[in-house]
């Protein structure tokens, strides 16, 4: 059975071991992030012996970043300053609780789901495969349920009962332009088709009913916002806003999905129950009936206003820009809702382990289009899009950079600043022998191709906001049909029966402590 709500995803954490109530009262101004910091962040000391421990088990989901004196749980505040409503953070800031979240043993079980899925027989394509998805959803019934009402709608406040000072709303770190909504699903519609898109984008509160709207120019929020400013300058759009839904509902905001994909759909796949959608009360949206908390309202297509700085995922803060804002002209909500909020700062954070499930998640969409892909990984400090490591089986020459501009193409790998592609032989989740392999598999003038193409808003060295280069990086071994024409020699391993005679003789070599 799928989660009903967020509060019976605490209730399973609880049971787990793996959420832990804080009774004190603690200020969601700065305070909450510097707790949490010290929860889901190890010492360096710890998170270099845990990378060692990884390499060694050819495992990276056993560095988990478990440090010894704090151990990196889930945190439920009751008793936020200033706010009555209990405020969850770090729910999803282990690879654990990202199972736990999916009701799954092993996050591979999800992406074994979604490869049962496209191996149906679809039209030949990524797009046309996943487009593929929600018709087989509907057979499959996840497609989301309208119905009349919900717990969202618990309590209903209109215009001037609308306060978000009411809720816990976090101000991460000391040079932030203010508070900011950290975990909200915005739900707008497609001005020219009329489809759903969820995307998770942080809001900086301006007042009691209005805040930033940080639509990136690539996200599809951007776009929807764009299509109806081009045929109505001086219009508005409606913008309906949730905090707080069972796991993989609220996680679905940040899915890289195509655009006209609905999330609540993906959500319901994830789930396994469709999602139950209830009418909002003062526009034509729908939101998950379960949710905790919505906002509902509009952004006038005219007005942008500054918004930022913000403590961002690179671990650097994103400066001031101009973005749309959000008026809220209706709150709805639990009795006692569950504000669910999340910390992003210097890597690794609870946002890693989301993005971790991502890639693992979305590991065989990718080989279904590129069956030579055989692993990726991307590393914490690399921060999504700063680098991603490519294991291929290589079968022609110039295959490495064919799946360079491949990943450069791909949905929001478009963003991805430096790609390591290397021979499938190598374990790319063991960051020593990965450096290590690649670092001698380089002749760097020959093996490095650089591009130009669209850049992560965030990133803050890119040449100009959005658009900047790329690297990629050939680190397969290279073929006489590449040029090289120089032998390359074998890896060094021991022989097999020479081991076999020491394990035979180890015994009495007495070097076991
Ligand atoms: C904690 C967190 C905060 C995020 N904040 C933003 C943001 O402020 N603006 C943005 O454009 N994307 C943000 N993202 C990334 C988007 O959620 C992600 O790119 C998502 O796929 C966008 O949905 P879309 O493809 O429907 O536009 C954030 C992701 C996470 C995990
Ligand atoms: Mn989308």
């Amino acid at each position: 059975m799928a989660y009903a709500d967020l509060r019976e995803f605490v209730k399973r954490l609880e049971k787990e071991g793996e959420l832990k109530r804080i009774r004190a009262e603690v200020d969601p101004v700065l305070e909450i992030a510097e707790v949490v910091q010290r929860v889901c962040r190890p010492s360096a000391g710890d998170q270099e012996k845990s990378r060692l421990e990884a390499g060694a088990t050819k495992d990276r989901e056993k560095s988990q970043l478990e440090d010894g004196a704090t151990r990196n749980t889930a945190l439920l505040f009751e008793k936020p300053k200033g706010s009555r409503y209990p405020l969850l953070i770090n729910a999803f800031g282990s690879v654990r609780r990202m199972a736990l979240a999916f009701e799954v043993e092993k996050l591979d079980e999800v992406a074994e789901r979604i490869q049962g899925f496209l191996k149906m027989e679809t039209p030949q394509g990524f797009f046309d495969k996943v487009k593929m998805l929600p018709k087989l959803a509907e057979l499959g019934s996840f497609f989301p349920k309208s119905v009349k009402t919900g717990p969202c709608k618990e309590v209903i406040q209109k215009g001037s009962d609308v306060n978000l000072f009411d809720f816990p709303i976090l101000k991460c770190w000391p040079q932030d332009g203010g508070r900011f909504i950290t975990f909200p699903l915005v739900f707008t519609k497609n001005p020219e088709t009329g489809k759903r898109n969820v995307g998770m984008y942080r809001m900086q509160v301006y007042d009691e009913r209005t805040t930033g709207m940080h639509w990136q120019t690539q996200k599809h929020g951007a776009e929807h916002f764009r299509r109806a400013r081009a045929k109505n300058p001086e219009g508005r759009i409606p913008v309906s806003v949730v905090i707080g839904a069972d796991p993989a509902t609220a996680l679905s905001g940040m899915l890289p999905i195509p655009p006209d994909l609905d999330e609540m759909m993906f959500a319901g796949f994830l789930r396994r129950e469709p999602v139950e959608m209830a009418p909002c009360e003062t526009n034509d949206l729908e939101v998950p009936a379960n949710a905790e908390i919505v906002l509902e309202g509009y952004v006038n297509l005219n007005e942008m206003r500054t918004e930022g700085p913000f403590g961002d995922h690179t671990g650097f803060y994103s400066l001031e820009g101009e973005y749309p804002v959000f008026h809220v002209e209706c709150v709805t909500r639990r009795k006692e809702p569950i504000y669910l909020t999340t910390v992003v700062g210097p890597p690794p954070q609870e946002d890693f382990f989301m993005g971790y499930a991502v890639e693992r998640v979305f590991l065989p969409v990718m080989k279904m289009q590129y069956p030579e892909i055989v692993d990726v990984a991307m590393p914490a400090e690399g921060i999504f899009h700063n680098l991603m490591i490519v294991a291929i089986r290589k079968s022609y020459p110039g295959h490495a950079r064919k799946i360079m501009n491949a990943i450069w193409s791909l949905g929001q790998a478009m963003f991805t600043k430096v790609i390591v592609v290397v021979d499938h032989d190598v374990n790319i989740h063991n960051y020593s022998e990965l450096v290590w392999k690649t670092l001698c598999a380089l002749d760097p003038e020959r093996d490095v191709q650089f591009s130009l193409g669209p850049m992560d808003t965030l990133d803050h060295a890119a040449r100009m906001q959005d658009f900047g280069s790329k690297m990629g990086i050939d680190a397969t071994r290279k073929w006489a049909s590449e040029g090289f024409t120089r032998p390359w020699p074998d890896e060094i391993l021991m022989d097999e029966a020479t081991k076999k005679r020491v394990d035979a003789l180890w015994k009495s070599l007495s070097l076991e402590k």
